[in-house]
């Protein structure tokens, strides 16, 4: 989106929005700090070691040498950014305290960069950020002071909300961020559903909803990147993504504070639903910082619907 000023056209960049819509300047710094450290990760995706690092996080997954990375990028730039009380990383145990003054600052959780076991084959991947205002990063989601995902695709592109609807910027060749689509709307229902979890772990009331999905004509859109998946259905306007309940894992695979609830924020600020299939995703309250919960996120209709097939079949 641009502005025209007699014949020169001006890019609106993030930190202009971030003023214009009169967002709160700890947490504007905060947003632009996030938007500086993109662009290490962009780089080392673009030329770094695409090896593991040798190390394992708390779940016993192999780390690579750019999820490390990428969480020391991030850590770093929101240690001296002066505006930050907490950090909690996917990529390490417990919370990395930063200041014990959390006056005016914020409480950060983020996955520094998901699904990098794609990286190998050149899919795309992200970051994903959830922010609240203080100290305390064990609270319902729907007390996020904003949330954000950055998506390296072929293109970079940065979507956030802090309430104020979702907004996406592209990264230029400058390595700025200029808003391309503001006020990001979801259709009510979707004809595109992205499915993740091993089909037959679903349970029967997951089945039959997939089952309706495809009767009524939706198609299987799935890249098996998180970030991607969900850009995809803010972007395309439409869409549900699910990775349920497995027969096999009660609680799916995705982690409540750094991956639901920003995606959660994001897609209920454009006008979407996010749900366990029983539960509002925003409504959970974690007991710890690495909780999982199954998912189903999208058009309002569909995540509607999804919700009866388990009330009736589980
Ligand atoms: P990660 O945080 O270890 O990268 O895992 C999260 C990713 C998501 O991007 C994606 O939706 C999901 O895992 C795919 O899981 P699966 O490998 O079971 O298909
Ligand atoms: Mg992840």
């Amino acid at each position: 989106m641009s502005t025209s000023t007699g014949s020169t056209k001006l890019q609106v960049d993030l930190r202009r929005h971030l003023r214009e819509e009169g967002v709160e300047p700890n947490l504007a710094h905060l947003i632009c700090e996030l938007a500086e450290a993109s662009k290490y990760i962009v780089n080392a995706i673009r030329t770094g070691d695409l090896g593991v690092a040798g190390t394992s996080n708390l779940y016993g997954e192999e780390q690579l040498a750019l999820d490390v990375l990428s969480d020391r990028i991030l850590i770093k730039r929101l240690t001296h950014s002066g505006v930050v009380s907490n950090i909690v990383s996917e990529e390490n145990d417990g919370v990395i305290p930063v200041s014990m003054d959390c006056a005016g600052k914020y409480a950060v959780a983020f996955d520094p960069l998901d699904g990098s076991s794609l990286v190998d084959v050149n899919l795309a991947v992200g970051t994903i950020v959830s922010i609240y205002d203080g100290c305390d990063l064990l609270q319902p989601g729907r007390n996020q002071a904003g949330a954000l995902y950055i998506l390296y695709g072929p293109r970079t592109t940065l979507v956030y909300s802090v309430g104020n609807g979702v907004h996406e910027f592209n990264m230029n060749h400058l390595m700025e961020y200029t808003l391309t689509r503001s006020h990001i709307k979801l259709k009510p229902s979707a004809d595109l559903y992205s499915p993740g979890g091993l089909r037959n772990c679903y349970t029967e009331g997951t089945r039959l909803f997939v089952r309706d999905l495809e009767e009524r004509g939706a198609k299987l859109r799935y890249s098996g990147g998180f970030v991607p998946d969900i850009n995809q259905l803010l972007i395309k306007g439409q869409g549900i993504f699910f990775y349920p309940h497995l027969t096999n894992a009660a609680n799916g695979k995705l982690r409540v504070l750094f991956e639901l609830n920003p995606m959660a924020y994001l897609v209920e600020q454009a006008g979407g639903m996010a749900s366990t299939g029983t539960e509002r995703i925003l409504d959970i309250c974690p007991e710890e910082p690495h909780a999982r919960a199954p998912v189903f996120i999208g058009c309002s209709e569909d995540v509607l619907r999804a919700q009866e097939f388990i009330a009736k079949h589980g």
